[in-house]
C-alpha cells in the first residue's frame, strides 16, 4: 500500500468489496463479493489512485491496510456485540425497514444508537486518517450517516459526499425515529447528498425543513447552521439515480459460453415455453410473497401450465441472524413447497426456488434464459437487477415486470409497470407479457437498453463527483 495519509480519493463503506475465504487447509486469502455497492463502485475505484474504508465482514478482525487487486483497502475492526448492535440491529431492524416504508415493524432500541455512533466515529478516524489535505470523500449508505457531520467536525479541509443507495422516507414516517434530528445533522455535514429519486431527495429536504424551519432549504440547496454559530454553509440534496457497469455484463451475456449455458438451462427446465426469473436478495422488501401469490393463483386458474411455464426464483441468503428474515424464508418456503407440492409434476416443477448466491456468470445466463423478469419490490431504492436484465438482452427480447415503488421505474418506463400489492393487476401483466407479440417485446428492450446504456454507473459516479466538486467549491466561495 502506498503512503497511507496521501489517499485524495477515498470511498468509506460498510462493508469493503472484498470477502475473506479461509481454505480447509487454514489458509485465507481475500476474494472480490457480490453485491449492488461493490458492483456499482468497483469500476469507479480502479480508474482512480484511491483508497476504500470499510468493514472486512468477521467480526474480532484486527487487519493492516492491505492492498487487493490493485484497490488499497483500510479494514475497520467491529467486534461481535458492534455487528449485533449496529449492524444487525440499529442498520438493518431499525433503519432498513423504517426507510422501507416500515413493511416490517422498525426496533427502536437505546443500545443500538449507542453502538451506532461509536461505530461511525470509527469509521470517520480511519477515513480521517488516510485522507491527503483536501481529499475527496464519498461515504456511502444509511449505515454511515453520522459520518459526514463527523468527518467535518474533525477534517474541515476534506470535500464530502454521501450517497444513499435507500430509499429516504416521507416525515410521517421517518418522524417515529428517536433520533431523527441527529441522523439529518449527520447527513448535512455532507456537501452534496445524493439519492436515488427525486421523491428521496424531496423527503429529506421535507424532513429538513420541519426540523430546522421552513426558511431552511431553496430548491435542492440547504442552509447548515455552523454547529459552532460560525458562518452558514450550503449543502446539496439531489437525485443521482445509480446504474451498472452496463458493458461488462452485456460483454457477458454476448460469450458464447453463455448462450450455450442459457440453452442449457432452458432444456434442464424442461425446454418450457415460457421461463419466469426472480432474482433478489431474501429480503421482505422484495415483494417475493407477492410474486408467489400471483404465480400460485395463475397456476390455480388453469392460466398458466406447469411444465408449459415455469418460476425460477433465486434468494440469495441475507441477514440471515435477523429475527425478520428468518420469519420470512420460513413464509417462502413454506408457500413454494405447498405451491410445487399442489402443481409439480415428476417430470416438471412448477417454482425452481435456489437459496444460494451464483457466479455472475451463472446469473448471466439465467437473464439470457429469462422470457419474462420478475421485480416486484414492495420499496426499492433502484433494484440493480431491472438494469442487469436489460443489459444482457442484447437479443432485443424478454419482457420485464417492474415495481413502479422500484427508483429503477423513473427511468425504465417502457417495462411493464406493476403495482405489487395489487394481485389481480400483476397476474393480469404477467399473462401480458407471456402473450406479448414478438415486435412489442422488440420495441420495448430495445428502448429500456438505450435507457440503460444512457445511465451506466461510470456516468452516475462521473456526475455524483462533478456536482460533489462544485457544491464544495461554491460553499468555499461564499
Ligand atoms: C441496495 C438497494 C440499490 C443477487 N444475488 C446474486 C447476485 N446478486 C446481485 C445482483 C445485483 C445485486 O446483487 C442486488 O442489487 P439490488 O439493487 O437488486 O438490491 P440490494 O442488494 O437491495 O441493493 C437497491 C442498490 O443497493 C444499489 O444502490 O439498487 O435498491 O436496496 O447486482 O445481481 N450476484 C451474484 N450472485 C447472486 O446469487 N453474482
Amino acid at each position: 500500500m502506498t503512503d497511507s495519509s496521501q489517499n485524495d480519493f477515498i470511498v468509506v463503506s460498510n462493508r469493503l468489496p472484498v470477502d475473506r475465504v479461509v481454505e480447509p487447509d487454514g489458509t485465507a486469502h481475500w476474494r472480490r463479493s457480490p453485491g449492488g455497492l461493490v458492483t456499482a463502485l468497483e469500476p469507479v475505484m480502479r480508474a482512480s489512485e484511491g483508497a476504500w474504508v470499510g468493514w472486512a465482514g468477521k467480526p474480532d478482525l484486527e487487519l493492516e491496510p492491505f492492498t487487493e487487486d490493485g484497490i488499497d483497502l483500510v479494514p475497520v475492526p467491529l467486534s461481535a456485540l458492534e455487528v449485533q448492535r449496529y449492524y444487525e440491529g440499529f442498520s438493518n431492524d431499525t433503519l432498513w425497514p423504517l426507510y422501507h416504508d416500515v413493511i416490517a415493524a422498525p426496533s427502536y432500541h437505546r443500545e443500538w444508537w449507542e453502538a451506532y455512533q461509536v461505530v461511525n466515529q470509527r469509521f470517520t478516524d480511519a477515513a480521517a486518517e488516510v485522507a491527503a489535505p483536501g481529499a475527496t470523500v464519498w461515504v456511502q449508505d444509511y449505515q454511515l450517516q453520522l459520518v459526514p457531520a463527523m468527518l467535518r467536525a474533525q477534517r474541515p479541509d476534506l470535500v464530502i459526499g454521501f450517497f444513499n443507495h435507500i430509499p429516504f422516507p416521507p416525515y410521517g414516517i421517518y418522524a417515529q425515529l428517536p433520533w431523527r434530528r441527529q441522523i439529518v445533522e449527520g447527513l448535512l455535514g455532507a456537501d452534496l447528498i445524493g439519492f436515488q429519486r427525486v421523491a428521496d431527495a424531496g423527503n429529506f429536504t421535507r424532513a429538513v425543513r420541519r426540523l430546522y424551519g421552513p426558511t431552511t432549504t431553496k430548491g435542492t440547496s440547504i442552509r447548515v447552521p455552523s454547529p459552532d454559530g460560525g458562518p452558514e454553509r450550503i449543502a446539496i440534496a439531489k437525485a443521482f439515480p445509480i446504474s451498472i457497469d452496463v458493458a461488462s455484463f452485456e460483454e457477458l451475456a454476448r460469450r458464447p459460453e453463455t448462450i450455450e449455458r442459457a440453452r442449457q438451462i432452458r432444456e434442464e427446465l424442461g425446454n418450457p415455453t415460457t421461463i419466469m426469473l426472480g432474482v433478489d436478495r431474501l429480503d421482505y422488501t422484495k415483494g417475493i410473497r407477492h410474486r408467489l401469490k400471483a404465480y400460485g393463483e395463475l397456476l390455480r386458474d388453469g392460466d398458466i401450465e406447469v411444465g408449459d411455464a415455469v418460476l425460477v426464483q433465486v434468494a440469495s441468503p441475507s441477514r440471515e441472524r435477523v429475527a425478520a428474515y428468518m420469519q420470512l424464508r420460513d413464509e417462502i418456503e413454506l408457500t413454494v413447497g405447498r405451491l410445487n407440492g399442489t402443481y409439480s409434476t415428476i417430470s416438471h416443477s412448477a417454482i425452481a426456488y435456489l437459496h444460494h448466491g451464483y457466479p455472475r456468470e451463472e446469473m448471466a445466463a439465467l437473464y439470457l434464459a429469462a422470457d419474462i423478469m420478475l421485480v416486484t419490490a414492495l420499496r426499492d431504492g433502484m433494484n440493480l437487477v431491472a438494469k442487469e436484465y436489460v443489459a444482457c438482452r442484447h437479443d432485443d427480447d424478454g419482457v420485464l415486470l417492474l415495481s413502479e415503488f422500484a427508483g429503477a421505474a423513473d427511468e425504465l418506463k417502457n417495462a411493464l409497470l406493476i403495482n405489487p400489492h395489487d394481485i389481480d393487476g400483476l397476474k393480469e401483466s404477467m399473462v401480458k407479457a407471456l402473450r406479448m407479440p414478438k415486435k412489442e417485446r422488440a420495441s420495448r428492450m430495445r428502448s429500456l437498453r438505450r435507457r440503460v446504456r444512457d445511465n451506466d454507473v461510470s456516468s452516475w459516479s462521473d456526475s455524483f463527483l462533478t456536482t460533489l466538486r462544485q457544491s464544495a467549491d461554491a460553499a468555499r466561495s461564499m
